[in-house]
């Protein structure tokens, strides 16, 4: 539950950290909005838009404090500048973020979506949104009602791209190939253990993808039923969230929350690499070392995870099929992480580093739409 003052506004002393979040972050502005009838708090973080308008994902979820969705939301906008950049495509960076107050039923989830989608459209594509955590298609097909031609991810029924995890996962998945062949050889993936953390819309895709090409996965999840489907049903072995970190396996693909990469886990890792589809998988910018200094390659998050990004807007404005789409996410996983692990190399930098670098530069140039993505 988010802390509120009896006045509905937040704690003073929580009032102060927010003002600290936003005087400190280096993006262009956050859109702050109460959503009286729900009593939800509505954040659209704007990182940047000097490649493009802002877009990026709608996250809908409860927060227990109202400044960790502040922060989640402008740290989401970051990763999207940078995933925009990398996957060489003119979109800036943007994320929007609603805090809920309360555990809604359908219709009052459906009219906060609706007041949602005015805000956006009085934006007038500011910012250009789509599904996240929390968020569905027939969720965007509401938001969409009130700001037409400014949400990806509608439904097929109603013409949007659909869900795009599994786009998200063919990219992951692609990631994880191009990090096997780089620290076994030939063989890549095959025979490898692979442990997915999170074995939610991507992790599940992912996971199947792993599954038919002879990898042992391993899987950790919080949610009972889905521990119990892929346990039982699927005759996985199942790692308790406790254990995640110090269980050995070749790969570690973490599909779930952000920031699992930190001081405290990066000691007990006991795999040779880092590829998954979580956003914001660093806590910190220094964990990118600490994982280097470990000898753990790591996959840039928004290198690993821009499939669902790449593939929407392939498919919703330049008319790709899913099969085309499909190629391109590939292909543009594939060709980054390797000049992101050769750059990294070569300079003796992290591949985090290395990968930011290479956003950077396409940034700094305005960088023309690459047609190979
Ligand atoms: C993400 O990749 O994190 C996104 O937010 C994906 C996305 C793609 C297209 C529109 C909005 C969000």
């Amino acid at each position: 539950m988010i802390q509120q003052s009896p006045g509905g506004g937040t704690g003073n002393t929580e009032r102060k950290l927010m003002d600290e979040l936003i005087k400190a972050w280096d993006g262009e502005c956050v859109i702050v909005s109460h959503d009286r009838p729900s009593g939800a708090w509505i954040f659209i973080a704007i990182h940047s838009t000097k490649l493009g308008p802002a877009i990026g994902g709608t996250r809908m979820k409860h927060y227990s404090e109202l400044k960790d969705a502040l922060e989640d939301a402008q740290r989401l906008a970051a990763g999207m500048t940078y995933k925009w950049a990398a996957a060489g495509l003119r979109g800036g960076g943007g994320k929007a973020v609603i805090a809920l107050d309360h555990p809604l039923d359908q219709q009052e989830r459906a009219s906060l979506l609706r007041r949602y989608g005015t805000l956006v459209r009085k934006h007038r594509g500011l910012f250009l949104t789509g599904p996240d955590l929390g968020t569905s298609s027939e969720d965007m097909d509401i938001i969409a009602q009130e700001a037409p031609s400014l949400v990806f991810g509608r439904t097929l029924e109603a013409g949007g791209g659909g869900n795009p995890a599994p786009f998200t996962a063919r990219g992951i998945f692609t990631a994880l190939e191009t990090t096997a062949q780089r620290l076994f050889g030939k063989g890549g993936l095959s025979g490898k253990k692979i442990l997915v953390q999170g074995a939610g819309s991507v992790g599940r895709e992912l996971i199947h993808l792993l599954q038919g090409c002879g990898c042992e996965v391993l899987f950790s999840d919080i949610e009972e039923e889905t521990v119990r489907l892929h346990r039982n049903e699927k005759g996985l072995s199942f790692v308790p969230p406790e254990a995640v970190y110090e269980t050995a396996c070749d790969i570690f693909a973490p599909c779930a929350v952000g920031g699992v990469l930190n001081e405290e886990s990066i000691p007990r890792l006991r795999c040779r690499a880092v590829v998954g589809g979580a956003n914001n998988q660093l806590a910190a910018p220094e964990d990118a070392r600490r994982l280097q200094d470990r000898g753990v390659l790591y996959a840039p998050d928004f290198v690993a995870n821009s499939g669902g990004a790449i593939a929407l807007i392939g498919i919703e404005t330049r008319g790709w099929s899913r099969e085309e789409a499909m190629r391109r996410v590939v292909k543009a996983v594939r060709d980054n992480l390797e000049a992101i692990y050769r750059t990294a190399d070569h300079e003796g930098i992290s591949t985090d580093e290395a990968a930011r670098r290479l956003a950077q530069r396409r940034i700094d140039e305005g960088a023309p739409e690459n047609e190979d993505s």
